[in-house]
């Protein structure tokens, strides 16, 4: 498949309609009509699985900022990341395309050049020239730059030049180096005596690593992770100077917070696009001392209820604001669950009775349903009823959902416009979907779910969690066996070859 380009389309593949809204049909694109374009807030959490919420059955962990959300809202059973890891997952969710078309699109380390071509059509430029002010606050992980990035320079291409007005983000993720916030390309506090190297490859002379230096840790690492070490933590890469820049940890939270709100605030004529996508709770787990120690699960269970904290914190600020009813929040997550994702947090020790893949089998990397279903949790009062939907929608469907909510036609790409689904107005979703980890694929086809051989362990001995590899064809029905307990590939050969048809039909579409 190609990928879209945002000024080829416009004839063909987007057309941008002119007509006037209804009370639940907001108006669209018309020059001055643009106040009746709700606001969109996507609230987008790192590795929060399925079943680590209460809204989603947790007993254990106590979300209740989150609950509220599902409870005034419309809480979706069937929903999916793109991916079971998390630049894929962003890369579907900003450009609408599966990330296995793009053999680029794995897990990135922090020094790797920005991943989706500027001329790409993404979701924050599409709401851009729909007339919304876009913003970004949190985690980036799709790259920066067209490689040798010099951190102390102006750092682009990054998602300024993908559409968003505003970005204030970690480049990769928190356990990968550069350490440093960046704000509209440039890195936050930077002192430029100190300059900043990074480098994946080999370490700068006289910088202490985990291995060298585990006298200066206050979180040990498992497995990876031990390259530098920053405030106590080592980290995936090497970086060397920056002092001045390099955020601290526990403190990360409240400054997404802190910008999140400010662009609402700065931007509440609207309409205004914000994609706050928070840090938790992939490792390292470090939540602010007001959080540590308050769920008895470890710094796990205790950067969720941080998160949690958080979004109810926004929450608020768009009620302050008089903003909800014209506001459609939805919150979302990039992968599943994972416990022991490379540091001694006791994330598995202190698990206790809880369950954050839920009733689902595998987790964060897997191929069975706990690596992909995710929390999908739509609000906005007065328009989307409360309730809960089965339809099956995924998150590679929201560029042509939300273009269509702010006028824009969108089609010729994996995108769906599942508006309807999302907005509660429709309980039909998809009827097929492919599901991705670690370039892996598997097909979603009605209740079915057809994951084919794939070489590799059954098991990722480092994180214990089940990929879903197999020399044979496994085929499960979800309506009653959602733990994927029962291979039906022998029982049902012909629903088998019904799968495997369409669904290679799919992945060999271009
Ligand atoms: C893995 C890291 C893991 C995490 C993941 C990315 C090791 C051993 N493991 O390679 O800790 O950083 O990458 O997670 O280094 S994601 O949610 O951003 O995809
Ligand atoms: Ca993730």
């Amino acid at each position: 498949m190609k990928r879209l380009v945002l000024p080829a389309l416009p004839a063909a593949l987007l057309c941008f309609f002119s007509a006037c809204g209804t009370a639940d049909q907001p108006a669209t694109g018309e020059s001055g009509n643009q106040q009746h374009l709700p606001n969109i807030v996507l609230i987008y959490l790192d590795d929060l699985g399925y079943g680590d919420t209460g809204a989603y059955g947790a007993t254990a962990l106590a979300t209740p900022n989150i609950d509220a959300l599902a409870a005034g809202g419309l809480r979706f059973t069937d929903g999916y990341a793109a991916s079971a890891t998390c630049t894929p997952s962003r890369f579907a969710l900003l450009t609408g395309m599966y990330p296995w078309r793009v053999q680029e699109a794995r897990i990135l380390p922090g020094n790797a050049p920005l991943l989706i071509d500027p001329d790409q059509l993404t979701l924050p430029a599409l709401l851009k020239k729909q007339g919304y002010q876009t913003g970004i606050v949190g985690k980036w992980h799709l790259g920066l730059g067209n490689g040798n990035t010099d951190w102390n320079g102006h750092i682009a291409p990054g998602p300024n030049e993908l559409g968003f007005d505003y970005s204030y983000i970690l480049a990769a993720t928190q356990d990968r180096v550069p350490t440093v916030y960046i704000q509209n390309g440039g890195v936050v506090d930077l002192d430029p005596t100190d300059p900043i190297s990074v480098d994946y490859q080999q370490n700068f002379p006289g910088e202490p690593t985990a291995l060298d230096h585990p006298e200066l840790l206050k979180l040990n690492w498992d497995h990876g992770h031990n390259n530098s070490i920053v405030n106590g933590i080592p980290r995936i890469g090497f970086m060397k100077g920056g002092q001045a820049a390099r955020w601290v940890d526990e403190d990360m939270a409240d400054t997404f917070l802190t910008e999140a709100r400010e662009f609402v605030t700065d931007h509440q004529e609207g309409p205004f696009f914000l994609y706050y996508a928070l840090q938790q709770p992939h490792v390292p787990r470090t939540p602010h001392a007001r959080f540590a120690g308050t769920t008895g699960l470890g710094p796990r269970g205790d950067a969720i209820a941080e998160a949690d904290w958080c979004i109810g914190e926004l929450m608020k600020t768009l009620q302050e604001e008089g903003l909800l009813e014209n506001t459609l929040v939805i919150l979302s997550s990039d992968n599943g669950p994972v416990l022991n994702d490379g540091y001694v947090d006791q994330a598995v020790e202190l698990n206790g009775s809880h369950t954050p893949w839920g009733p689902l089998r595998g987790g964060k990397y897997s191929l069975f349903q706990a690596g992909t279903r995710v929390p999908l949790i739509v609000s906005w009062p007065g328009t989307v009823l409360p309730g809960v939907s089965d339809a099956l929608v995924s998150q590679v469907d929201l560029l042509a959902s939300l273009g269509k909510l702010a006028g824009a036609e969108i089609s010729g790409t994996d995108s769906q416009d599942r508006l309807d689904a999302f907005l509660g107005r429709s309980p039909e979703g998809r009827s097929e979907l492919v599901l991705e980890a670690t370039g892996r694929t598997a097909f979603r086809q009605g209740d079915w779910v057809l994951i084919p051989p794939h070489d590799g362990p059954a098991v990722a001995s480092n994180v214990n969690i089940e990929l879903g590899n197999s020399p044979d064809y496994q085929l499960y029905r979800l309506s009653d066996d959602l733990g994927e307990a029962h291979n039906l590939a022998l029982e049902e050969p012909g629903k088998l070859q019904e799968l495997i048809t369409a669904y290679e039909a799919v992945v060999h579409s271009n």
